[in-house]
């Protein structure tokens, strides 16, 4: 019997620290041996010319994710809608793009507890072939809620609570926002949040709306930077009063990155994460004709190219230490996703989000290799090992070392493609980065020692994909330094 199932070999193997050329053994679904030389294996796979990367960890998505609500009826009651993304071909598209592991949402429905939420979305992603954890959004944070059934989510793996600052029905009031922190705390989570203002974006979308300012263009001018600066200087403030780590969602612009700077600089745990749309969308996209914006419209709005390379400014500095897909898959062409209230529908009624699972790291890789603006490595700690450190996966997920799952991305980095929605391999018709020209491509994606991509051909069985449950972890630990030394239950 050979002492490998599969060897990879000839590749220029990259991690955080850097690259090397080996090979690796992948013996039972994890990395055996990395060494300059592995003959003795079932399967032999040639990376000679190619970048080996460790799969693709993105830590915000929503698949699946029922009544995601953030939008509002014009009678101001909450607009249920489904996202659209099922977990079979979220797989699909995330395996299609190098991405082998989720962090995903937990929806809570006011009113409602969390535990009956938890297990309808365990069923729900093990249906699909990605190995997959979970944030828990607390939009009701009742007592018995965080007292009595938090416990019990954290004792299931659940590390992370996330909260909205805005978006009718989920956001939270600071009062409410504490209790989380507090609940974090307690239990060992990292808090996850939205910045945005919502009462400032909620005063705007009336002003805009009475001056018949309606279309799609105009959600970029109800939610300006300020309104995310804001929100993230408080969310911060806030976390630190409570000495508890966060990770400040999908940062947009140098503003709201300042904001996360100067907190790292005075020791506060405190991360941010970009996202592809705020390095290759502006808001001149949501300006095309009739309906066309609304496949842009995401939140915090994209804002312009200048803006982009202060993105990557941040990036390069290390204040945004991760870039997170945030897919939030909505139809264009049917009446369930975007156009759910009609094409001629004012901007505050359309759903927020876009899909870009399989888009984020050959974006990355283009914008940020390709370009000369990122090393190799960096590229490797934004898409896989920063994630996962901070989600507390990591080394099972993340790196490429003995012991850690065998999910590895074979990466041309000189292919280039042109991306379309056929390329996406996802459920929604439309991709918002069409025509994109990128350079560097994965062109086999391996999921615990299994070849589940190959050339674009996805093959793997629904169902295959496992949860991760989540340990306690150092990175969350609060500091133990609050105002005064009082240390608040
Ligand atoms: N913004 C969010 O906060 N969530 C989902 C989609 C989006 O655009
Ligand atoms: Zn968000
Ligand atoms: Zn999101």
């Amino acid at each position: 019997m050979a002492a490998y199932d599969i060897a990879i070999r000839g590749g220029l193997v990259a991690t955080a620290f850097g690259a090397t050329r080996c090979d690796i053994g992948v013996k039972d679904g994890r990395i055996a041996a990395l060494a300059e030389t592995i003959t003795d294996a079932a399967q032999v796979l040639d990376a000679g010319g190619l970048y080996v990367v460790p799969g693709g960890v993105d830590s915000h998505c929503h698949i699946e994710e029922p009544s995601l609500g953030g939008y509002a009826k014009s009678d101001g009651a909450p607009q249920l809608t489904v996202n659209e993304e099922s977990f079979v071909t979220a797989s699909t598209s995330a395996f299609a793009g190098g991405t082998t592991s989720v962090v995903c949402f937990i929806p809570q429905w006011k009113g409602h507890g969390v535990l009956e939420r938890y297990r309808d979305y365990r069923k729900r992603a093990a249906t699909g072939m990605l190995d997959h954890a979970f944030h828990q959004i607390i939009s009701d944070p009742t007592d018995a809620v965080l007292n009595e059934e938090v416990p019990q989510l954290v004792a299931e793996g659940v590390r992370s609570l996330k909260v909205f600052l805005t978006y009718e029905p989920l956001h939270l009031n600071d009062a409410e926002y504490i209790k989380v922190l507090l609940t974090a705390r307690r239990n060992g989570c990292l808090v996850t949040v939205h910045c945005e203002n919502y009462d400032a974006i909620n005063w705007r979308t009336q002003a805009l709306l009475a001056a018949g300012m309606t279309g799609p263009k105009y959600h970029a001018w109800s939610r300006p930077r300020v309104v995310e600066r804001e929100a993230t200087h408080r969310a911060i403030a806030l976390a630190e009063l409570v000495d508890q780590p966060i990770q400040v969602f999908h940062v947009s612009c140098e503003d709201a990155a300042e904001e996360i700077a100067r907190a790292q600089a005075r020791g506060l745990k405190v991360w941010g994460e970009t996202c592809p749309q705020y390095v290759t969308l502006t808001a001149a996209d949501m300006d095309r004709p009739g309906f066309e914006g609304a496949k842009f419209m995401c939140s915090p709005a994209p804002r312009d190219t200048a803006e982009h390379l202060r993105i990557w400014e941040m990036i390069r500095r290390g204040t945004l230490d991760v870039v997170s897909s945030d897919h939030c898959g909505f139809t264009f062409g049917t009446d369930r996703g975007k156009a759910v209230a009609g094409r001629d529908a004012s901007f505050e009624k359309i759903p927020n989000g876009i899909p870009g699972l399989a888009a984020r790291l050959p974006i990355v890789f283009s914008e940020g290799v390709a370009k000369g603006r990122i090393a190799l490595e960096e590229f490797v700690k934004l898409t896989a090992t920063n994630p996962a450190r901070i989600m507390g996966l990591y080394p099972r997920k993340g790196v490429i070392q003995p012991g850690s799952d065998a999910d590895l991305v074979l990466w041309d980095p000189a292919r280039k493609v042109t991306l379309t929605n056929a390329v996406m391999q996802h459920a929604i018709d439309y991709t918002p980065y069409e025509g994109l020209e990128v350079t560097g491509w994965p062109v086999t994606t391996i999921r615990r020692g299994e070849v589940v991509m190959r050339d674009g051909k996805v093959q793997a069985e629904p169902g295959t994909g496992r949860y991760l449950p989540r340990g306690p972890y150092d990175l969350v630990k609060p500091r133990g330094i609050t105002p005064d030394g009082f240390v608040a239950p």
